[in-house]
């Protein structure tokens, strides 16, 4: 408990620092909120599930109540490289807003080039200004993978016709805190793919800066949201694994915490889309549902205000919060054949096909995660 109340002394201190700063909007989060239909027991409860998201004790919902009150008071830029924009429709499209959206339009966004009224000359100027007025304390989510061939000429931006990597370097240097917000920024995602002809990296491999990879094709509002409001509280990066994804979102294969798992454990898969299996929700295994090797918090957190998930919806998950999934882990509806399990000798799909008791399941799995995630480690490495 030592370690949450030295947590918590720290949150309190940073809400002190966050208060002293300027505010940005005239309206309150709370006003916000009640226009559109929200009362405080809901922004209440929204501040519980941000807690318990987190994994942190019940002490720290009104903390976070406190810090998104002041999220107007910390600046934001959004950049945009090569991708398909799903990232930041996964945080802004509803059929209504959100508590997580409205946050996000409450911080003080100065740059985010699908929200914004401002276009070419002007939206550059926008980018510049906020750059320059405030060094060192803005936060910078970049959205897509960053292409470096030809010294990046394969993505411009703006009527100086910039590049993406000279963008993202300079607004990095002068970033508080850098987030790369989905697979793309994460690890270069499609445009990363074989034979990835513009070499498009993740934003951690063209800057010097720590990054925090929030990774998805699209991650959900609720990771996006979950990694800002850290930041707000704590001023500090969350512990992260090797991939540098937060622990907190992406300790868990989508395996451990599927609700079909029980499914697998029994050996009961869907043999064909639309089959009887498939119609009472039995494991997508053979449908090449790549949850065993995947790390993300899905299963539990879902997409769309909690609606439902790619496993909910009846198809495999297809690996898209890992490092190179369009390369490794295809094909998509197939099981992986490539990756032998330590001591056994077989095949995932040998595995899944005809080994069916729990235990053995339980440990082929894991070996198997772990052999994945080292091949991809080593293939990492060899990128340089
Ligand atoms: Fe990539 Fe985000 Fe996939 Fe798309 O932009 S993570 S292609 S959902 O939207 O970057
Ligand atoms: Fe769920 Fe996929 Fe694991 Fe089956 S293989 S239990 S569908 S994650
Ligand atoms: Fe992606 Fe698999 Fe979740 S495909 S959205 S990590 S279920």
């Amino acid at each position: 408990m030592d370690g949450f109340n030295a947590l918590y002394e720290k949150a309190k201190e940073r809400i002190e620092v966050l208060s002293s700063f300027e505010a940005t909007k005239e309206e309150s989060i709370e006003v916000m909120l009640e226009k559109q239909g929200y009362e405080r027991r809901d922004f209440i409860k929204w501040a519980a599930s941000i807690t318990a998201l987190l994994a942190l004790p019940s002490q720290f919902t009104p903390l976070f109540a406190e810090a998104a009150k002041l999220a107007d008071r910390v600046p934001l830029i959004w950049l945009h490289m090569a991708e398909c924009t799903g990232c930041s429709e996964s945080l802004i499209r509803s059929d209504s807003p959100t508590i997580d959206s409205l946050i996000f339009d409450y911080v003080s966004i100065e740059y985010h080039e699908t929200l914004m009224a401002a276009s070419g000359w002007q939206a550059e100027e926008n980018l510049e200004q906020a750059m320059k007025k405030y060094a060192g304390k803005y936060i910078l989510l970049i959205e897509g993978g960053v292409p470096t061939a030809m010294n990046g000429m394969h993505l411009t931006l703006g009527a100086q016709a910039k590049t993406g990597l000279s963008i993202v370097q300079e607004a990095a240097d002068k970033a508080a805190a850098i987030f790369s917000i989905g697979t793309c920024a994460s690890f270069g995602g499609i445009q990363a793919a074989y034979p990835n002809p513009t070499n498009a990296k993740g934003v951690d491999k063209v800057v010097k800066q720590p990054v925090i990879n929030v990774p998805g094709c699209p991650p959900s509002a609720k990771n996006i949201v979950g990694t800002l409001m850290h930041f707000l509280l704590f001023g500090t990066l969350p512990a992260l694994d090797k991939y540098s994804r937060p622990k907190w979102a992406y300790a868990h294969r989508i395996h451990d915490l599927c609700e079909r798992r029980g499914h697998f454990d029994a050996g009961e898969f869907v043999e064909s889309f639309g089959d009887d299996g498939a119609k009472d929700g039995w494991c997508l295994y053979k449908q090449g549902c790549k949850g065993p090797y995947t790390f993300n918090n899905c299963s539990t957190e879902r997409f769309n205000q909690h609606v439902n998930w790619p496993i909910g919806a009846g198809h495999g998950c297809m690996g898209c919060s890992e490092p190179n999934f369009w390369d490794t882990m295809g094909p998509l509806e197939k099981p992986l054949e490539s990756h032998l399990i330590k001591g056994i000798n077989k095949t995932v799909d040998d595995i899944g096909t005809t080994l069916l008791s729990a235990t053995v399941l339980g440990i082929g799995a894991h070996a198997v995660a772990s052999i994945f995630m080292n091949q991809t480690k080593k293939e990492e490495l060899s990128d340089g």
